[in-house]
């Protein structure tokens, strides 16, 4: 019985050059840069009239549980309802207009959803952050953005409150719970007496829409700002062939709700297509309730990190024949060619390789139905340009070891990002010649198949998540133990990469039991910064390895940790 919300306006469908494909799905070209676009009204409410004219199936456009037993189904009409409430509560409830910045601090729930897109209905540019954040990255975060709201819940509420008097700009706070807290409005009987009549913002392609923190490779986490057009993309052909998703697959991306792979899979790759977005709360990962859930529920696809293939497969399950999978796809990290093969043999289904950054989106992969080059991710998706390119910008031949690089000029392509914010060095320096270069060491092949190496910086890249290691080291450095420390990359046969802490200790901590004292620096760093970054490995030594000028050589501690034999 929802109303529906005025924004949609088929006739607008006809102004612009993107045809309608057989599924019925909006695309453009390529090519294509349309002057105005909006994920929510060209893309969600095109499939709102869909179901409306009896044109899409009966299956939800979010299908969401959790382990308690509890579901929630909500159709595309619901969702164009929903979020054009939520955009209504922030505009005449909270007061935020176009281009104010709204932080979404949001576990796995429904209403991420609804934040997230009331955000693109109002031009409201959001900020998602993960819910491992502590008060002192959430301070971080909330300054430096100058967010003038947050949405969060009851878990979190005391650490922004703890330092939200350190946040001029931060106006209103929104809780998303079934208690209430002082100080804090409630979202959720907020959107069910909203109006759901809400006029989309027709937004340029080219206006910003959401901001990543990204781990900084020797100071604080930097902003990368997207675009509208990161959405876009995901109407393009050539993105469409990736996972060819059709409005009655059901559709499982795993990744945490504060990293762009979640924009990605649970928001822009899905629903492009008009499939089911499909989501378990999951606060807590466990690979049984992983596997549990692709035997109970009719999910067609799936798209994880690969430290979650892989963590499947290390616990020995009887059967992984799931009964209605068709198509994994992981990224975050690189999948070795023996993971392929023994998900092939387990499961009977190919692992598809797909590579992006924060900064980039999706960038190459290997599309469903073209040939998987075992440890390859994949061959690069246009308007993307990736080469392999040197030190000043020139394309290398194949098979050459160099930067992975997307050619960024004469035209800059839709879907990478626009600046890091505040930060004009930075973007600057990630600018080579022709190119934005992603940092990464790769090559590719006669075929455009690429190969995934290494990083070029001290970045980790620990199951997924990519960590700074002077986020680890200054939370270390808090620690009275901790004289100095240099945390650097150490290969781990479950995660890829773990995060290692060479540390020297001050005197008044030498005698201590050095087992206890790992323990004790490991909690530290969960209760400073977000828990995902703690060193899993610690090791004392006397001293670090430094150069004349005293900077730490990290790749000397990198390398040494590298040549060691990985513990089984
Ligand atoms: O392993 P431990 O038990 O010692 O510690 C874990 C957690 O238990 C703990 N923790 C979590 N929340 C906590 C907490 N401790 C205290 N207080 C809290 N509130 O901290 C550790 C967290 O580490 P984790 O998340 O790496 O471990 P976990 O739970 O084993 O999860 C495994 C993965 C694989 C599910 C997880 O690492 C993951 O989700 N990785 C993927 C990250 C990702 O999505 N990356 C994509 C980035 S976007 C991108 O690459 C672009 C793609 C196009």
């Amino acid at each position: 019985t929802h109303k529906s919300c005025h924004a949609f306006q088929p006739a607008s469908w006809h102004l612009r050059s993107q045809s309608v494909s057989a599924t019925g799905a909006p695309r453009w070209n390529d090519h294509d840069t349309p002057e105005k676009f909006n994920f929510a009204s060209d893309v969600v409410d095109y499939w709102t009239q869909m179901e409306k004219e009896g044109k899409r199936g009966p299956n939800p456009a979010l299908w969401w549980v959790n382990s308690q037993g509890d579901e929630v189904k909500w159709s595309f009409r619901e969702l164009t309802d929903f979020t054009c409430r939520a955009a209504n509560v922030f505009t005449q409830t909270c007061g935020l207009q176009q281009g104010d910045r709204l932080a979404l601090i949001l576990p796995r729930v429904p209403e991420w959803w609804l934040v997230t897109m009331g955000c693109m209905r109002t031009g409201i540019i959001f900020i998602p952050g993960t819910t491992q954040m502590q008060a002192k990255d959430i301070l971080y975060r909330l300054k430096e953005s100058n967010a003038n709201s947050i949405v969060t819940t009851d878990a979190l509420a005391p650490d922004v409150d703890s330092v939200a008097s350190q946040c001029p700009a931060l106006k209103t706070k929104l809780l998303v719970s079934d208690r209430s807290c002082e100080g804090w409005l409630d979202f959720r009987s907020l959107i069910k007496s909203a109006s759901p009549d809400h006029t989309c913002i027709k937004s340029k392609t080219t206006d910003p829409m959401v901001i990543f923190f990204t781990s900084g490779t020797s100071g604080f986490p930097k902003m990368a700002k997207h675009s509208h057009g990161l959405a876009l993309r995901h109407s393009f052909p050539s993105c469409r062939k990736l996972l060819k998703l059709k409005a009655s697959d059901v559709f499982w991306c795993m990744s945490d709700p504060g990293w762009i792979a979640a924009l990605m899979g649970t928001l822009f790759e899905p629903w492009t297509a008009g499939s089911t977005v499909f989501t378990h709360h999951l606060p807590q990962f466990d690979p049984k309730v992983i596997v549990e859930t692709l035997f109970k529920y009719p999910i067609t696809q799936c798209f994880a990190a690969p430290s979650v293939f892989r963590m499947i497969l290390q616990q020995n399950f009887s059967s992984l024949r799931f009964p209605t999978l068709e198509h994994c796809s992981a990224s975050g990290e690189a999948v070795l060619p023996e993971e392929q093969e023994k998900w092939r043999e387990r499961t009977g289904l190919l692992l598809h390789q797909i590579y992006g950054q924060t900064e980039t989106g999706f960038t190459c992969g290997t599309a469903r139905g073209s040939q998987v080059k075992p440890g390859s991710m994949g061959k690069a998706i246009p308007p993307f340009d990736v080469q392999i390119i040197d030190d000043k910008g020139n394309i290398l031949p194949p098979n050459t070891e160099g930067n992975l690089g997307i050619r960024m000029k004469p035209t800059k392509p839709i879907g990478l990002f626009m600046l890091y914010e505040n930060n004009p060095v930075k973007t600057a320096k990630v600018e080579c010649g022709d190119f934005y270069n992603t940092g990464d060491k790769a090559t590719i092949d006669e075929e455009g198949y690429i190969w995934f190496l290494g990083r070029d910086d001290d970045i980790i890249n620990a199951s997924g998540y990519r960590i700074g290691p002077a986020e680890v080291e200054n939370a270390l450095a808090e620690h009275p133990a901790v004289a100095e420390s240099a945390v650097v990359s150490s290969p781990d046969r479950t995660r890829g990469q773990v995060v290692k802490a060479f540390v020297v200790l001050t005197p008044q901590f030498l005698s201590h039991d050095p087992d206890q004292l790992i323990k004790e620096l490991q909690e530290h760093v969960k209760s400073v910064t977000a828990p995902y970054k703690y060193p899993r490995k610690v090791q004392f030594v006397p001293e670090l390895p430094k150069t004349v000028t005293g900077k730490i050589k990290r790749n000397e501690l990198r390398e040494k940790e590298s040549g060691q034999k990985q513990p089984q």
